[in-house]
């Protein structure tokens, strides 16, 4: 059985869609980021990067969310394209385009837009710039392909809907208007059964995941406000 080491953040949840659209069996083991348990040492064994997502199936250990679906996805062998070079040429690019550009430009945007103490409006504008441009390029290869890589919905779909379902956090719901193609797909995986069963596990698990970001949650989760490294 996989344990599947989560929270309700946009990354585990893309694991927790492929989990649920394999079937594979999986034991949701919650990490609650506000409360600081991803740096307690036993969580750091699996992944020392102290973030979620990371699985544990039998003696493999799996940690970053992109990588978790590539593993997934070779496992089940399902959401893949075809084993052929050009196929995989191109899942390997649109998924680390999604790793290293989508994820960690979204990320900083909801940072500085939410959470920073001051309002800095030069890092504003740049992650939201940077975010922007990243679902400009999704929206326009999704103008010409219904799915991102191949012919069939598949891991780079499941990658971009972890962080884009959350454009209005991470832009501003009026910023949908700009994306339709991606909102096309957004929609479309939202509506699956296994979208639904994925944002409800903590619901169907009773895990109770801390809410407030008060001072437990900042000293977790910004830990660099504390130190002097510039
Ligand atoms: N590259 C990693 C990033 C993971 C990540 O940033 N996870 C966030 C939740 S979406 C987290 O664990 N934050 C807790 C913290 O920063 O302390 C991945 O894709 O899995």
């Amino acid at each position: 059985m996989i344990k599947f080491y989560y929270n309700g953040a946009p990354n585990p949840m893309k694991v927790a869609l492929m989990l649920e659209e394999t079937g594979l069996p999986y034991e949701p083991v919650p990490v609650d980021g506000r409360k600081g348990e991803q740096h307690k040492p036993e969580y750091l064994a699996i992944n020392p990067n102290a973030k979620v997502p990371s699985i544990v199936d039998g003696d493999t250990t799996v940690f970053d969310s992109n990588a978790i679906l590539l593993y997934l996805g070779e496992k089940s062998g399902k959401f893949m394209p075809a084993k052929t070079p050009k196929a995989h040429g191109e899942l390997y690019s649109w998924l680390m385009f999604v790793a290293s550009g989508v994820g960690p430009f979204s990320g900083q945007s909801v940072h500085f837009r939410h959470y920073a103490p001051e309002k800095n409006h030069y890092a504003i504008n740049r992650y939201m710039f940077e975010a922007q441009r990243h679902y400009g390029i999704l929206n326009e290869r999704l103008g010409k392909h219904k799915y991102l890589v191949g012919d069939a919905y598949g891991i780079v779909d499941m990658a971009t809907w972890g962080w884009a379902r959350l454009i209005p956090m991470v832009l501003g719901e009026e910023h949908w208007a700009k994306f339709p193609n991606l909102k096309r797909l957004v929609d479309e995986i939202s509506a699956r059964p296994a979208a639904a069963r994925a944002l409800a596990i903590k619901d169907k698990h009773k895990h109770a995941f801390k809410t407030e970001n008060d001072e437990e949650a900042r000293k977790a989760m910004f830990k660099h406000m504390d130190v002097k490294v510039a």
